[in-house]
């Protein structure tokens, strides 16, 4: 490529700078499982002159220490020990190289990119129980977009509770998008053939419908959250195009059997984990990745609209060891 074909961002002195507030935020938003984590792993390993058994069956209890969980965990001690045998490690430090490189390679055999349909707009249906983030994650979703020039429709299709219908129009009014709204008691899916509706004639880019909450073992919200799925897809085919889960991080492990759960009913997508920033059980997420090989979209290190990244494998990493 020459220099003068090159798009304006790559010419922009601001990306690099951007790119490291980004990355200090992550930094700074997984402080506490950075502290379970890496904390845990590099006691280990400076604790230790050389490498050997005993040093590989401390590195697994921290990482369980940390919520990695069982099935991520013998993965990383598996590929370890084959390596040590076969004399590719030597050193403690080589062993803390390695284990970040596999930490890397289980949540990126997971990822993969969000189906973005030819013809707009593009419908996400967030899903997740009560208080797992689903609100908050789709007000910033859409400020995200906004700021990035999509047009965005959101659907208030938590009619559950009166309170969730005005915490989502409370975040469509502050960063001015619309919201398509019924009453409290209202049939979600009929929000959703409205937004649907009000976005093909409003030429808008991508919709968000908000869900209920509830249990994830109740039977009467898979089926409400199958019928939206249904009605949206009659009216705009191949919709929704994203079924994006939302998983509150501070429940480490119990994470996966929800997750697994909403998959069975559903067919996930990807997922948004949530309140990265309020918990040490940041670890399970390489658990997840392992169990349900579902793509992580986005993390949520804060309350604040500017408080969710896209993910990404490798800087998630680098944000959990990097001093
Ligand atoms: N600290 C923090 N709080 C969050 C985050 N995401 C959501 N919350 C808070 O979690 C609570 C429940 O979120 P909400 O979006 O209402 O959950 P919903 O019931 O799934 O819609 C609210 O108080 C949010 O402000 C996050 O990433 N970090
Ligand atoms: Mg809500």
């Amino acid at each position: 490529m020459t220099e003068s074909q090159e798009t304006p961002e790559e010419l922009s002195e601001e990306t690099p700078q951007k790119k490291a507030g980004f990355f200090s935020r992550l930094k700074q938003g997984l402080k506490k499982t950075r502290h379970s984590l890496a904390g845990g792993v590099e006691n280990v390993i400076h604790g230790k002159a050389k490498v050997g058994p005993e040093l590989l069956d401390e590195l697994e209890e921290a990482l369980l220490m940390a919520d990695v969980g069982v099935s991520a965990s013998s993965y990383i001690l598996d590929e370890l020990k084959k390596d040590v045998a076969q004399n590719r490690i030597r050193t403690p430090d080589q062993v803390l190289d390695r284990l970040k490189n596999l930490l890397v390679r289980l949540l990126e055999d997971a990822q993969g990119e969000m189906h973005v349909p030819e013809n707009p707009p593009m419908v996400v249906l967030v899903v997740g129980i009560n208080g797992s983030g689903k609100t908050t994650t789709i007000g910033k979703l859409a400020q995200k977009w906004k700021d990035e020039g999509r047009n965005v429709v959101l659907a208030a299709g938590d009619t559950f509770r009166a309170a969730a219908i005005d915490q989502l129009r409370m975040w469509a009014d502050r960063i001015g998008v619309p919201c398509i709204h019924q009453k409290h008691g209202a049939d979600p899916s009929a929000v959703a053939y409205d937004a649907a509706l009000a976005a093909r004639s409003r030429n808008a880019d991508a919709v968000i419908i908000d869900t209920a909450g509830r249990l994830q073992t109740n039977a009467n919200l898979m089926e409400e959250l199958k019928k939206i799925k249904r009605v949206i897809g009659k009216i705009l085919p191949g919709a929704p195009h994203e079924i994006l889960l939302t998983l509150d991080a501070s429940i480490g492990q119990n994470s996966v059997s929800q997750a697994r759960l909403f998959n069975e009913a559903l067919t996930i997508n990807g997922l948004a984990i949530t309140k990265l920033d309020g918990t040490g059980k940041g670890g399970a997420v390489f658990n997840i990745a392992r169990e349900l090989k579902l793509p992580v979209r986005y993390i949520g290190i804060g309350e604040k609209a500017e408080d969710l990244q896209d993910f990404d494998a490798g800087d998630f990493v680098r944000a959990l060891f990097e001093k």
